[in-house]
């Protein structure tokens, strides 16, 4: 019989006292379950005499976001756990230390992160985080160029693909980003005034062809081991630390997936400056640093993205003249059209942004919220024609015009 059951706050605490080097033996440890997130529990533990403390994160075999009528497979613990471990090879100091995994209690023990904050909440308090796109950029290009056929052998690739099959997260995405928002389905979630933008969205057979095409990328290309839901919920931050935590959507899918994620969310939050910059000129002088962001996580990761190809390079045959130039521009049209599709789906879909539900004001709200789906909606039917960074930033820049 399985042992899995969802643990106590006591429980917590007896996993935590058998981790080597984190507690003292004498002082008492106490517990506090602190998940916010739509999947997992998270219990923080710690010991007041002596200042330290872990997280002990565990997956229910439910959508707590939803209830028990949303299974979920309890795999995605260990997908998780793998995946960090493996991020902290190929980008070390950018992923919390895993300290214990527990596959049957689908649990994993690790560093605990409460010296650094959420990035979507340090966004919202006004944060500025200076070496950011540095950070995140290197996370970036070496996770994917390491697990990409560019970076790894082939057939060890094909090999750790299937450790990585993901098929409940995966569907979660396909059904959540690539299909409901795009249709009038049940698991929608938007305010009232938006019904005329969503019959627009659920009309438009423009839109509806590039997010195939976008799906089927998800669906087929396997090209590197992506983190799977890089949203600034899934950053912990400082001005001099970045940290990326919660790879349980992780699977081998396309490049621009998990670029796009991160720009999808630094826009979703140019979008909520119609609330939470108090006037013109914090607005544009926020916006402005919003956009450099954007502009250094590309260019960043695409120069260190070909500078791993160039000399870590793995195939003789991508060395081919002109083959890293078509490459390169068809993963920022995949990073264009993905970022279009993670914006669209936090406003209609099921699963939205606080930089943007928070805005108390109901017009405020509408104003950002049809800002966001403007910027989103444009990227996702251009996204095949675009040719450099600034073409994605003119997008954004030119709907935040009218
Ligand atoms: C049912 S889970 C909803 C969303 O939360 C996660 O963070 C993913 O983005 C997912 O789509
Ligand atoms: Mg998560």
């Amino acid at each position: 019989m399985s042992k899995y059951h969802p643990l106590t706050e006591q429980e917590a605490i007896s996993i935590a006292r058998n981790i080597p080097g984190i507690f003292s033996g004498e002082g008492e440890l106490s517990c506090r379950e602190i998940g916010d997130g739509n999947l997992n529990l998270v219990f923080h533990v710690s010991q007041a005499s002596t200042g330290a403390s872990l997280i002990v994160k565990q997956a229910l075999p439910y959508a707590k976001v939803v209830g028990e009528s949303w299974p979920l497979s309890l795999d995605r613990a260990r997908i998780e756990s793998e995946a960090l471990i493996i991020e902290a090879r190929l980008a070390p100091g950018l992923v919390p230390k895993v300290y214990h995994t527990d596959h049957e209690l689908a649990l994993t023990v690790m560093e605990d992160l409460s010296s650094h904050v959420i990035m979507r909440q340090g966004l919202i308090d006004g944060g500025v985080y200076p070496l950011f796109a540095e950070h995140i950029s290197d996370f970036l290009a070496k996770t994917l160029f390491y697990t990409s056929d560019l970076g790894m052998n082939q057939q060890e690739k094909k090999v750790l693909a299937r450790s990585f099959s993901n098929p409940d997260l995966c569907k979660i995405t396909e059904d959540l980003i690539f299909d409901h928002p795009y249709t009038n389905a049940d698991t929608n979630s938007f305010d009232p005034h938006l019904q005329e933008d969503a019959d627009r969205l659920w009309s438009d057979a423009e839109l509806h062809l590039e997010v195939a095409l976008l799906r089927e990328k998800f669906l087929t290309h396997a090209q590197a081991l992506l983190h799977g839901d890089l949203h600034t919920g899934s950053i912990f931050i400082t001005e001099q630390s970045t940290k990326v935590i919660d790879p349980e959507f992780a699977y081998f899918g396309p490049i621009g997936f998990d670029i796009g994620a991160v720009l999808a969310n630094l826009l979703l939050h140019y979008a909520s400056q119609e609330h939470w910059s108090t006037d013109a000129a914090s607005r544009s002088e926020r916006r402005q640093y919003l956009i450099s962001t954007i502009r250094e996580v590309w260019t960043g990761f695409e120069r260190k993205f070909r500078v791993l190809w160039n000399e870590h390079g793995t195939d003789r045959i991508a060395k081919t003249a002109g083959y890293q130039d078509h490459y390169m521009n068809r993963l920022l049209q995949d990073t264009v059209g993905f970022t279009g599709a993670k914006m669209a789906r936090r406003i209609v879909g099921l699963a939205h942004v606080a930089d943007i539900d928070r805005i108390p004001d109901a017009d405020v709200r509408a104003t950002a919220q049809r800002l966001a789906l403007a910027i989103g909606t444009n990227l996702i039917k251009q996204n095949r024609q675009v040719s450099s960074i600034e073409e994605l930033i003119d997008i954004a820049v030119t709907a935040s015009k009218v």
